[in-house]
């Protein structure tokens, strides 16, 4: 190997294990779930950490290949589960938020292209007034 590939290497791999941060938000372990070719959406999965000393509330969310994206939650009514979605997420100073399967979550709609495994999709989340924090998510199966 080259030492102008080393070097380029090393930078692709930075971008892509480099967790994405903004003031004191940060986006860990994300991930997309891999759905087949006709599906029209899928979700998303990560935790938010907030080193800041004041909590963070997320107001919106996006991703490079969904037409929308929105916060959700699974809240039970009438001993019904059903998902809800969530306009504001706090997180709260010093501690994590974790979108996970069953639980939070980000739900991606209007998938143009429908990724595939293997693939990275940049999701992202917003507070109010700041730039959002977007991060690399592997497209894999749960
Ligand atoms: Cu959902």
């Amino acid at each position: 190997m080259s030492v102008a590939c080393f070097r380029r290497c090393l930078v692709i791999v930075a971008l892509i294990v480099a967790p994405a941060t903004y003031a004191e938000l940060v986006i860990e372990d994300a991930w997309v779930r891999a759905v087949p070719p006709n599906s029209s959406s899928t979700a998303a999965y990560f935790t938010v950490r907030n080193s800041g000393d004041q909590e963070q509330v997320i107001v919106r969310a996006s991703a490079s290949v969904a037409g929308a994206a929105e916060i959700h939650d699974w809240i039970e009514t009438d001993g019904r589960k059903k998902m809800v979605r969530q306009h504001q997420v706090p997180v709260p100073a010093g501690a994590k938020v974790v979108l996970q399967t069953g639980g939070l979550h980000m739900m991606l709609f209007r998938l143009d292209p429908v990724p595939a495994a293997g693939e990275l999709v940049r999701v992202c989340v917003g507070v109010a007034d700041q730039p959002d924090v977007c991060v690399d998510a592997i497209v894999k199966m749960p």
